[in-house]
């Protein structure tokens, strides 16, 4: 559960990241089939090197789930059953690549926010973020 200042944290950054989600989101992902090759293992049908477009696509449907999570942070479990659904029956992506991507996103944060990224800041999105990867890998079982 985050407190009110950590919910602010995370709206605040969010606000800034909305519009944006394509780009960011293709940010994200090409730092983290870089860094984590094995994470590209899920993504064989993109080939292997994922073109921009491709990036900016599935960017755009991960972060805008981010979106709705931000949305509904008291509510996680509901909002994100569908897609916890889908990783854990269908896709059946191992549990362990989700730190990695929380990882990359907070660098991709840090590397825009640059001094606005605090401490404080991080700590809240990384509770945030470790709270929708628990909420996309319960059904795992
Ligand atoms: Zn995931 C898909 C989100 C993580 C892998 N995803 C997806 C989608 C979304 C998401 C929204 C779409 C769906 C539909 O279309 O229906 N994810 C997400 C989030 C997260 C994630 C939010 C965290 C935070 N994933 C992840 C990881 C991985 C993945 C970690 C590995 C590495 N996903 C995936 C895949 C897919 C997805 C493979 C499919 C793709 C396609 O289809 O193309």
């Amino acid at each position: 559960m985050l407190s009110a200042r950590e919910r602010a944290h995370v709206t605040q950054v969010w606000d800034l990241i909305a519009g944006h989600e394509a780009h960011v989101g293709a940010e994200l992902l090409l730092r983290l089939f870089t860094v984590y090759p094995s994470t590209k293992i899920y993504f064989r049908h993109l080939g292997t090197c994922p073109d921009e477009a491709q990036l900016q696509s599935h960017g755009q449907r991960m972060l805008a789930a981010v979106g709705v999570a931000v949305q509904r942070m008291d509510d996680l479990r509901a909002a994100l059953s569908p897609l916890a659904d889908l990783h854990a029956q269908v896709l059946r992506v191992d549990p362990a690549n989700f730190p990695l991507l929380i990882q990359c996103f907070q660098v991709v944060l840090a590397s825009h926010l640059q001094d606005e990224f605090t401490v404080e800041v991080q700590a809240a999105w990384d509770k945030f973020l470790t709270g929708v990867a628990v909420v996309l890998t319960e059904k795992y079982r």
